[in-house]
């Protein structure tokens, strides 16, 4: 019986991970150990860089698309200097923090004072709506 219990314990695990992995394929939500989202090709986290400075944003998951329509599994960066993520559903602010990238770029040029900062890459919809958190990534950099 013991033995029984176990391997139903472990099929049932075996089975949970698949839908879970299924699921971040599909709807591009998934839970933190999942590495789907947004990141920075350039800079990384804890780089410290000189201004004007060149960021690079990729992918995970959901492809890039021009804003306009809402495509299913589609979507545009934005980069928030100094701020937070943006949580799902509301609209990314449209101000000198929050630059939009509705043509689809993956990079661009930005100057920052010398000091720390944080950057947060975030994805959202093509009505500019956040994916949320888990479509979302910060890093920290120093600029010189
Ligand atoms: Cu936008």
């Amino acid at each position: 019986m013991k033995q029984w219990f176990i391997f139903l314990t472990v099929a049932h695990t075996l089975l949970l991970s698949g839908i879970a992995q299924a699921a971040c394929k599909h709807e591009g939500a998934c839970s933190q150990s999942c590495t789907l989202g947004p990141y920075f090709i350039s800079p990384k986290d804890g780089d410290t860089v000189s201004s004007p400075l060149l960021v690079k944003m990729g992918i995970k998951g959901m492809k890039v698309q021009k804003a306009g329509e809402i495509i299913e599994g589609t979507g545009h960066h934005h980069l928030i200097i100094d701020g937070e993520y943006v949580p799902e559903n509301e609209v990314v602010p449209a101000d000198a923090n929050h630059i939009h990238f509705g043509g689809g770029q993956t990079e661009t040029t930005i100057k920052l004072n010398p000091g720390k900062h944080t950057l947060t890459l975030q994805f959202a919809d093509g009505h500019h709506q956040s994916y949320g958190k888990v479509m979302s990534r910060t890093i920290s950099i120093t600029v010189k």
